[in-house]
C-alpha cells in the first residue's frame, strides 16, 4: 500500500506508534518532501477522523486518540519542515485562544513559520488576553497569532485585540487569526490585519504583513 495512506490509516486508527514509523519510513526510505508527508498523510488522515466525528461515527475518545497519533508523526516531522529555516526573520507570539483547547492546527502553524524562519513563542491553549500582554511585553514579538476551533471560542480572538488595544500596544504587533471557524470577513470585523485558511498560507501572510517578501 502507498505510504501515505497507510499514514491517514494509522491517523484515522489512532495508532501512535505506527504512525510514527510510516512517517520516518515517507521521509527517509521514501524521500518524501515533509509537506507532501504532511498533507496527503497525517492531515489526510485527521480530515476523515474530522468527517466521521460530525457524523457521529467517532467520538471524542477515539478523537483524542486520532490526535495522539497525529502528534507522534508531527514529532518526526517538525526538525525537518523547520530545518530550512536559518536565523530568525521575526518574532511571532502565537497561542490558542481561551476556553479552547484544539492545538492541532495552531502546532502546524507554528511548524510552518518556523521552517520559513520565524523564532515562535507558542503560548499554549486556553490563552487569554493577559498571556498574550505578557508576551508582547517581555517578548517584543512583531507578530501575535491566535487559533480557535470553536464558534464559541472565536469571540475570544476580539477579546485579545481589545486588551492591546487598550494598553496601547496594538500598534506594536501585527495580528493573524485562523482556524476552521474563523473567516476573512471575521477577521476583517474584530480588526486583525490578517487571516489565513491554512499553514501554508498562513506564512505567506505573515510575510507579506512584515514586508518580508
Ligand atoms: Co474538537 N471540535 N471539540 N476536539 N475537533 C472540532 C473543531 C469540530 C468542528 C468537530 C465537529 O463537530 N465536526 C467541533 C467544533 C464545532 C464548532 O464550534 N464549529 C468540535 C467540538 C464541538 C469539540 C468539543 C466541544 C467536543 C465536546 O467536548 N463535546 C470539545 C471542545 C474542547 C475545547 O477546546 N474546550 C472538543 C475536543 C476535541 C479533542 C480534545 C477531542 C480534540 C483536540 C485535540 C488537540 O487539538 N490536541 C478535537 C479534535 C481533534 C477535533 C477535530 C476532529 C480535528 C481538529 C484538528 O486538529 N484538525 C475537529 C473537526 C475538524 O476540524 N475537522 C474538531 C486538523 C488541523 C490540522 O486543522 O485545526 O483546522 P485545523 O488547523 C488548520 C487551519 O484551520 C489553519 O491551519 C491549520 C493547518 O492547515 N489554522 C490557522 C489553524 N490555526 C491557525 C492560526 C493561523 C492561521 C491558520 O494564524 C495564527
Amino acid at each position: 500500500m502507498d505510504v501515505l495512506k497507510e499514514l491517514a490509516d494509522a491517523i484515522i486508527l489512532g495508532q501512535a506508534q505506527k504512525a510514527e514509523e510510516l512517517t520516518h519510513k515517507a521521509l527517509e526510505e521514501e524521500g518524501l518532501e515533509p509537506g507532501k508527508v504532511l498533507n496527503e498523510g497525517l492531515i489526510a488522515g485527521m480530515n476523515v477522523v474530522g468527517e466521521k466525528f460530525k457524523n457521529n461515527e467517532y467520538y471524542v475518545p477515539e478523537v483524542l486518540i486520532a490526535a495522539r497519533a497525529m502528534k507522534a508523526g508531527l514529532k518526526v516531522l517538525r526538525p525537518k519542515l523547520a530545518e530550512t529555516g536559518v536565523k530568525p526573520v521575526a518574532k511571532l507570539v502565537i497561542g490558542t485562544v481561551k476556553g479552547d483547547l484544539h492545538d492541532i492546527g495552531k502546532n502546524l502553524v507554528s511548524m510552518m513559520m518556523e521552517g520559513a524562519g520565524f523564532e515562535v513563542i507558542d503560548l499554549g491553549v486556553d490563552a487569554g488576553p493577559d498571556k498574550f500582554l505578557q508576551a508582547i511585553e517581555s517578548g517584543a514579538p512583531h507578530l501575535i497569532g491566535m487559533s480557535a476551533l470553536l464558534t464559541t471560542t472565536m469571540l475570544n480572538m476580539k477579546s485579545v485585540i481589545e486588551a492591546l488595544e487598550k494598553k496601547g500596544v496594538r500598534d506594536r504587533v501585527k495580528v493573524i487569526v485562523g482556524g476552521a471557524p474563523v473567516t476573512q470577513s471575521y477577521a476583517d470585523e474584530i480588526g486583525a490585519d490578517g487571516y489565513a485558511p491554512d499553514a501554508a498560507t498562513a506564512v505567506e501572510v505573515a510575510k507579506a504583513l512584515l514586508n518580508l517578501n
